[in-house]
């Protein structure tokens, strides 16, 4: 990766993997881009990726070789406003994977679990299983996945994906997502000791903490190619949990949090249709993914940063 355009840099996930790779490559290699105007992350551009010619614009300015695209509009907020989301999602994926094709660029595009629906295995779903997802988002990143292989296949575009599981995060909010309730519990945990949450007592989704995240986005995309069988995008994940799994890691230090629940019928449903846990054997076997944090260390980490912040 010589130079990198990264769409919805002011994102969740942007915010922190602009800086891991202005680290790794140097500021100047890295564009950040976002729709919203953001200050001190030079050198930025405004940018919506629903704008196909903006998109090539951009990407042919700064001759970059890469794209990361992360802007999209997440599962809870794309099943409310489904059309938005389509034309967000699937003409902005469309746009950057066209520009890649023009100006010979690889793309990064995280998945998500979301992809699996019902008649997927749910208990360490495997790389290759049923993908018959029952919400917007998950129509939108399994036609994104094989968006990407139709790319890859016909035009010879460098595509690479991971299916993210929710990302844990203390630096940037994640928005409109349903596996958000785990970062607003270690938030309120530290503010309040106490946390009403929208998912039901017993609901199990795969999670993962943001260094982990940033480091298999970075693994793969310098990746060998020749190693990825798989041109989809990987399972990954770090962690199995339900509410309770976090309230019991958060009491190891703060022993008064309480945790309620009220569910959401919205976002209840739709982590209903995901599985409750991926194997993620192939990320592993094929490019070396192994994540850092489990439940307990990740919470650590959380809390410290916290509490820094409301100190
Ligand atoms: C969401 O909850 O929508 C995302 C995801 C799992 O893709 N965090």
């Amino acid at each position: 990766m010589e130079r990198i355009l990264v769409t919805g840099a002011g994102g969740q996930i942007g915010t922190e993997l602009v800086a891991a790779l202005r680290e790794r490559y140097g500021a100047s290699r890295v564009i950040a881009s976002d729709r919203r105007s953001l200050a001190d992350i030079e050198p930025f551009e405004q940018l919506d990726v629903t704008d196909g010619k903006a998109v090539l614009r951009l990407a042919g300015k700064y001759k970059v070789d890469t794209i990361i695209h992360l802007a999209a509009m997440l599962s809870a907020t794309a099943e409310a406003q489904p059309l938005a989301a389509w034309h967000v999602n699937m003409g902005g994926l469309l746009n950057v994977l066209e520009a890649a094709r023009e100006l010979n660029c690889s793309v990064f595009v995280p998945s998500s679990i979301a992809v699996f629906g019902p008649g997927a295995e749910p208990n360490g779903t495997p790389q290759t299983a049923v993908q018959r997802p029952i919400t917007m988002y998950g129509i939108h990143k399994t036609a994104g996945e094989l968006l990407c292989d139709y790319y890859y296949l016909k035009y010879g575009v460098d595509t690479r994906g991971l299916r993210f599981p929710g990302l844990i995060s203390h630096a940037a909010p994640p928005g409109g997502g349903t596996t958000d309730y785990a970062v607003e519990m270690y938030v309120e945990a530290v503010k309040k000791k106490a946390y009403t949450s929208y998912i039901a007592e017993g609901t199990f989704l795969d999670m993962m903490y943001m260094p982990d995240a940033l480091n298999a986005t970075i693994r793969l995309m310098e990746a060998d190619p020749a190693r990825l069988k798989h041109r989809n995008a990987y399972n990954v994940s770090a962690m199995s949990v339900d509410p309770a799994a976090i309230a019991g890691s958060i009491r190891r230090r703060i022993p008064d949090f309480a945790l309620d629940y009220a569910p959401d019928p919205l976002r209840q449903s739709i982590a209903e249709s995901w599985p409750n846990s991926l194997d993620t054997s192939c990320a592993e076997e094929e490019w070396g993914f192994r994540p850092q944090y489990d439940l307990d260390r990740m919470t650590e980490d959380m809390l410290d940063h916290l509490m820094r912040r409301e100190a």
